[in-house]
């Protein structure tokens, strides 16, 4: 854009002063105090290879044999690529600049990876609201999941919110190899509705399941680069949460399938990630599958799942970035059974009513901070769901993130 604005001679006299344009100004060089001086004789007429009064080019003038048009539009490109360089938000410890979209909305993990002997600390805070039932994707009212003549259920859960604090560690092992760590912190409260019409709330707390991954990336070029998420997770989450309920009261009882805080199972977590940044926006998209391996101590395994997403991202400023991004979950329904929970009493209990797709839809906003630190948020809402049910829905999550690199 500065090629069509700025006359030839101007651009040579900008050689003479390059602080000038790096800058950033991108305005006319004599406007520049530093630039001044040497302009003196210099006009707009000095066009390079055009002759001067004096017999002399523009260029011939400055000291400067005449440039070719070829050779002017390439120096011109070289500073225009400097001049972003220079205004760029931060810059990582390897010195290089650090974009907001260099990673995915904060609701997606192990997007990236760091160079070897780079660290990164994060927190995130997830919040997911579910609330009412539903089978297929119809929705079902609690008196229809109660109602002998209906699902027949003596009890059904209304509300889950679910809380997690997820602590998150990653290291460049190489340049090509990041290990991540993610050590979930979950919080649950469960409300229900009897046939008889009481309610009452039950709740679970503590450490979930912890992730360990290896990131291997196996493409990269200019613009764009995939990696293989080799991950898995160990059964530190607790599959024997109980609290007192309606039926079980005063003693507390095993609580159902959802309200509890691991799976029991060492579950293996492939994925392949592919991300890609342009001058001005980024995007990228993840597979990622959980498998669970045999069955846990309470004698089920939890079903497996697959998570595909794609987002794109538009960097607003060099500092801050605009996200919107699809995800479409696919969860099965669990294998075996807990034997103490009474699958007739409660849909939360039957190991059958587990599964469900789910299309969802996310906006968010990364933001670089400056000395290695970002923070973001992102918000996101179900497109259609469709459940094995009855089911409690999801209405909404949120994710804030927190990050720091060194
Ligand atoms: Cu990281």
């Amino acid at each position: 854009m500065l090629r069509r604005a700025l006359p030839a001679g101007l651009l040579a006299v900008a050689l003479t002063v390059p602080c000038a344009l790096a800058q950033g100004e991108g305005g006319l060089p004599e406007q520049d105090p530093m630039a001044a001086p040497p302009v003196g004789e210099a006009s707009d007429d000095d066009v390079p290879g055009v002759e001067s009064a004096d017999g002399m080019t523009g260029a011939e003038e400055l000291g400067f044999d005449a440039m070719t048009e070829e050779e002017l539009d390439q120096l011109l490109a070289e500073m225009e690529e400097e001049d972003e360089l220079n205004l760029a938000g931060d810059t990582d410890a390897a010195g290089r600049i650090e974009l907001p979209g260099d990673h995915a909305p904060i609701g997606v993990m192990q997007d990236h990876l760091h160079d070897k002997g780079d660290w990164m600390l994060s927190y995130r805070f997830m919040r997911h609201d579910m609330g009412g039932n539903r089978k297929a994707v119809e929705r079902v009212d609690d008196a229809d999941v109660l109602s002998v003549d209906g699902f027949g259920f003596s009890e059904t859960p209304t509300t889950l919110t679910m809380e997690t604090h997820m602590f998150g560690l990653m290291y460049g092992v190489t340049d090509s190899v990041t290990v991540a760590a993610m050590v979930p912190f979950v919080e649950q409260e469960m409300k229900h509705l009897t046939r008889s019409g009481e309610r009452f709330t039950t709740e679970s707390s503590g450490l979930a399941d912890i992730t360990v991954a290896a990131l291997v990336r196996i493409y990269e070029d200019d613009t764009s680069q995939a990696h293989l998420n080799l991950g898995f997770s160990a059964p530190t989450g607790s599959i024997t949460e109980t609290d007192t309920t309606f039926s079980s009261a005063p003693d507390e009882t095993i609580l159902p399938y959802p309200m509890q805080l691991g799976s029991g199972t060492w579950d293996l977590r492939p994925g392949i990630t592919y991300t890609g940044q342009e001058p001005g926006w980024s995007w990228g998209t993840q597979a990622l599958a959980t498998l669970r391996l045999g069955r846990n101590d309470r004698d089920y395994s939890l079903g497996d799942r697959l998570d595909l997403t794609a987002w794109g991202a538009w960097h607003a400023t060099d500092v801050v970035s605009f996200s919107t991004r699809m995800a479409l979950s696919r969860v099965k329904n669990i294998d075996g059974a807990d034997s103490e929970l009474d699958a007739a009493a409660n849909p939360a209990a039957d190991p059958t009513l587990r599964a469900g797709t789910r299309l969802d839809a996310f906006v968010g906003v990364n933001a670089v901070l400056g000395a290695g630190n970002r923070l973001a948020v992102e918000a996101g809402w179900p497109l259609s769901q469709n459940l094995s049910g009855p089911q409690l829905e999801t209405d909404t999550m949120v994710t804030l993130g927190w990050q720091l690199s060194f």
